[in-house]
């Protein structure tokens, strides 16, 4: 996960900083209903884990702050995010051995594929706070995943389940033609 970062650079090639946060996403902004509301963790591991949003919000939280940057070329720099860092969610399954990579599953049918070495960093959360409020409707309430290392499409808002895989498959994006990997400082922006 080597990066083509210089010392200090805050910002990758090709990225404008944006003080404004824009809402970008294909289709429209799903429903909560707390009830029905669940997240699940399923693929190659011993026993599926199915979590309501409460036992959720009763998980270790973390307060992360990251900046984050678009392919469409727009960066924000120090957003705050509040919320469950996968580390702390994957816990709550055996992974099976062969499980290498992941499946982000969202409502209303978007996805993004991640490695599960890259969603084990210490920065990845699943976040339900942003700036110290709760995220809105339109960024991702009531949980969306935030990536930081990589180009904010991996950080798919609506979240609702992560599938543990042993072959990479390609999430909506990538699909049609974004790179797999999507380093910033690499500038991996299209296949
Ligand atoms: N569920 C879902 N998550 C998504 C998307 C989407 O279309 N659906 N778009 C992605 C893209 S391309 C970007 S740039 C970011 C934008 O997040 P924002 O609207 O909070 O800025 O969400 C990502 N997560
Ligand atoms: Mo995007």
């Amino acid at each position: 996960m080597t990066s083509d970062r210089s010392a200090g650079a805050r910002v990758p090639p090709g990225q404008r900083v944006t003080e404004k946060f824009p809402v970008l996403h294909y289709g429209n902004v799903p429903g909560f209903d707390r009830q029905a509301w669940d997240f699940k963790v399923f693929g190659l591991v011993e026993e599926p884990v199915t979590l309501s949003y409460d036992e959720l919000l009763k998980l270790p939280a973390t307060r992360i702050v990251a900046d984050i940057h678009c392919v469409t070329g727009w960066s924000k720099l120090d957003t705050v995010w509040e919320g469950v860092l996968f580390q702390e969610v994957i816990k709550l399954v055996d992974i099976k051995s062969q499980a290498e990579f992941a499946m982000v599953h969202c409502d209303h049918g978007y996805s993004t594929n991640v490695p599960l070495e890259v969603l084990m960093e210490d920065d990845v959360l699943l976040a339900y706070r942003y700036d110290d409020a709760p995220l809105t409707p339109e960024h991702g309430y009531p949980l969306r995943l935030v990536v930081p290392q990589r180009y904010f499409w991996k950080s798919a808002k609506w979240v609702r389940g992560v599938e543990l895989m042993a072959q990479d498959r390609l999430g909506f994006w990538e699909v049609r033609g974004y790179h797999n990997d999507a380093d910033p400082w690499k500038e991996e922006r299209y296949a």
